[in-house]
Order: structure tokens, then sequence, then C-alpha cells
């Protein structure tokens, strides 16, 4: 019976994951997978974090069932940071989902929920599982080239033209901030430009909204969201906490929708607590309760608001570093988040692989805290070496 069944397509990150774990070089480089690691080359929980679960454990009297919504306090105190001055609009309603991935899952099932044909233009790369994602919820997808790898800049001309000739009701899926796998974040005046083509004609953004405090900081990591919520009246926010609190395996996240009216949006998220119901029926708790906990607690959130800060600054130091080492790889410290991608080709990229076990997706995209500090150096003349070969 399950004869029937063929290969599939692995996601090439967690394949990456595997080959470079098998390894075993001592001083191998594993720049694939995006999860924060610090200076010597742990990923570390955080020290908010596991307060707030010692609390938890404390604290916690049941275990019973939380509801379609999950926990709701954690939703509502994720509003002023996820949503900014738009925290107290009624027309916006979120919902608690596990990680990011299941927030995106419920974004493209409810517009598939809505318009079966709706089409959605993703900037072409993205992340991987994307496109996965956007298929299972049944719709079409339209890619446009976002990036261009060799001139390491946005293609933004495309990008807009794109947008500008798409009919009414196309959806755009859009990286909030840390654009993953290219770190090319649109500025302040790509943003409004974005925003005036969005909201006139009449498209829906999905915003994937993964890292925020990780690029500029929690108020500008999310300035194009809140420029879009100024604009317009319908929009799906796919949040995660799971890097900015790392708790990626707890998969704590969150799903936001605005539509025209209040009750637009009560009944629209009638469908998707339907819709988690026959995926995960309710969000994992644990995760979410500790960031709750985290959020509600002063000096646990001040803490946390400082673990975040020091994360920050190792990935912009590291960007500083890297791009001051060559003329040709300057660009990453004008980009933000954990990737960029280097321009390099899949035969490089395999030679840095075989020759320097260094480990990055075969499209040139690595995590720029994937190593320890003093591994930087090696991977900075690897890499220049492999730009000149
Ligand atoms: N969106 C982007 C752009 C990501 O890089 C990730 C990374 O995992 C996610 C969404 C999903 O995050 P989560 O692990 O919370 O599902
Ligand atoms: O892009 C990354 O490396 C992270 C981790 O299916 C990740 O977002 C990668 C692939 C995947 C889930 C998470």
């Amino acid at each position: 019976f399950f004869d029937a069944l063929g290969d599939v397509q692995s996601d090439s990150l967690l394949a990456l994951i595997a080959m470079a774990n098998a390894d075993p070089r001592t001083d191998k480089i594993d720049v694939g997978v995006g999860v924060y690691r610090d200076g010597v080359g742990n990923t570390p929980i955080l020290r908010a974090v596991k307060a707030a679960e010692k609390l938890l454990w404390e604290q916690q009297q049941t275990k019973s069932y939380i509801g379609g919504f999950g926990d709701k306090r954690y939703t509502e105190l994720l509003r002023p940071i996820v949503l900014g001055r738009h925290a107290g609009d009624d027309r916006i309603i979120g919902l608690h989902t596990p990680g990011g991935c299941g927030a995106l899952s419920l974004g493209f099932k409810l517009i598939a929920t809505a318009h079966a044909d709706a089409k959605v233009h993703v900037g072409t790369p993205t992340w991987p599982n994307h496109i996965p994602v956007v298929e299972a919820a049944g719709l079409n997808i339209s890619e446009y080239r976002f990036y261009d790898k060799l001139e390491t800049r946005i293609r933004f001309d495309e990008m807009i033209s794109t947008f500008g000739s798409a009919p009414k009701g196309d959806v755009v899926l859009l990286h909030g901030c840390c654009h993953n796998p290219t770190g090319a974040d649109l500025d302040e005046g790509q943003w409004r430009e974005v925003v005036d083509v969005v909201s006139s004609r009449g498209l829906i953004p999905l915003v994937d909204i993964a890292y925020q405090g990780l690029g500029r900081g929690f108020a500008e990591d999310a300035a194009g969201l809140h420029l879009l919520l100024d604009a317009c009246d319908e929009v799906v926010i796919a949040q995660s906490c799971d890097k900015n609190f790392g708790v990626y395996r707890d998969r704590v996240g969150s799903m936001f929708l605005k539509t025209a009216t209040a009750d637009g949006t009560k009944r629209a998220m009638d469908h998707v607590v339907q819709i988690a119901r026959e995926m995960w029926s309710m969000p994992p708790d644990h995760g979410a309760a500790a960031v709750r906990i985290v959020l509600d607690t002063p000096e646990l959130r001040s803490d946390w608001d400082a673990e975040v800060g020091e994360m920050r600054a190792r990935i912009n130091r590291i960007r500083g570093q890297i791009a001051a080492s060559d003329p040709r790889l300057a660009y990453i410290g004008g980009q933000f988040g954990m990737f960029s991608m280097l321009p390099l080709s899949k035969e490089q990229v395999v030679k840095l692989r075989e020759q320097h076990a260094i480990y990055m997706a075969d499209s040139g995209r690595f995590n720029v805290i994937g190593m320890a500090d003093h591994a930087v150096d090696r991977f900075i003349g690897a890499v220049i070496e492999a730009m000149n070969g």
C-alpha cells in the first residue's frame, strides 16, 4: 500500500545539518542552519527563559486543554511588540500558533478558504519552506526575482513592477525584517513605495516576521509592517518567537489578522480556529507560557531585552568584521539578521565544504553568527580564497 509513495524532496537546510554533524573534522564550521550561536559556538537557553520555566514549574496548576486560541495572555503581551502603535486596534486579532511555520500555514489556508484561486507573489530567493507551505494551502504561486546574488542587491524595480501589475486580491508574501536567505531588508523609502503600491492596488500582504529584534531593534524591525497597517485594511501577520526567545524546539509563534472591521476579523478568526483544529487542534503550551512569563515579569522582561540586545550586537559585530575584510564583502555590513548570501557558485560552496569543512547552503547563504569568534578569521580567509578561485 505505502509502496505507492515516491521520494520526497527533503529540506536542503535540514539535510545540511545532518551532513555537518557527520563530518569528523574538529575545526568544522557549521554556518548552515539558522540558529543563534554565541562566541564559543553554543546555542544557549536565554537566562530570562530559564527563569520563566522555573516559575512556570512552580506555579502551573494544571495541564488541562487551553483552547483553540492557545495562551491568550501571551498573544495580548505580544501586541505592543509586533503591532506597535496599532496594538490597540480592535480590527486586529491574534492567535497563538506552533511557531512561525504554524502561523504561515494558518495564514495561507485562511486566504485559500476565502479565495481558493488567489495567487501569491513570492520573491526569490526565499526561505525554502515558504513554497511548500503556500502549495499545501492549494494556492497558486507566482515568483519574481527579489535579489541579485552576484550584484548583491535587491531588484527593487522588479518587485515594484510585479506588484504594480498584480490584480486586486493577489497576495504578496513579505519578509518583515532580517530577510531569509539574503539579509537584504528594504529601507524606509522602499517600504513606503511597497506600501503605496500594495494599498493602492488592493493587494493582500502576508508579512512573515520571524527575527524581530535581531536586525536593528524591535521597533525598527517592525517599521515596515507598521506602515502597512497604517495603509491597508487587510493584513495577515505570521510571527515567531522561536529566534528572539531562543525557544526553537518549543514551537512558539502567533498569527495576527486585520480586516476592515472588528466583526469581520472575529468572523475570519472563527475560520482560523477551525483550520487550526484540523491541523493541531490546540497549540503546544510550554514555550508560549515561558514567553508570557518573561513578558509579564518586569525583571525578566528587561533581562530578555538585554539578551536580545547581546544577540543583535554579536550579529552586527561579526557582520562588520566580515564587511571590513574585503571590498567584495562590504555589502554584508549593510544587511540584517542571521543570514547573508555569498556570491559563490554551488561548486565553490561544495569546495568550501570539502576542503575547509565549512558548511553553508548550496545557494551561498550562511549564518553570520553560526561560527564561534575564533573561527571568523578562518571563515573569511576561506571565503576570499573561494571568491578568487
Ligand atoms: N519564516 C522565516 C523567514 C524563517 O526563517 C523561519 C525559520 O524557521 C520561520 C518562518 C519559521 O519559524 P518557526 O521555527 O517559528 O516555525
Ligand atoms: O532558515 C533556517 O535555517 C531556519 C531554520 O524547514 C529552519 O529558519 C530551516 C528549515 C526548516 C525549518 C527551520
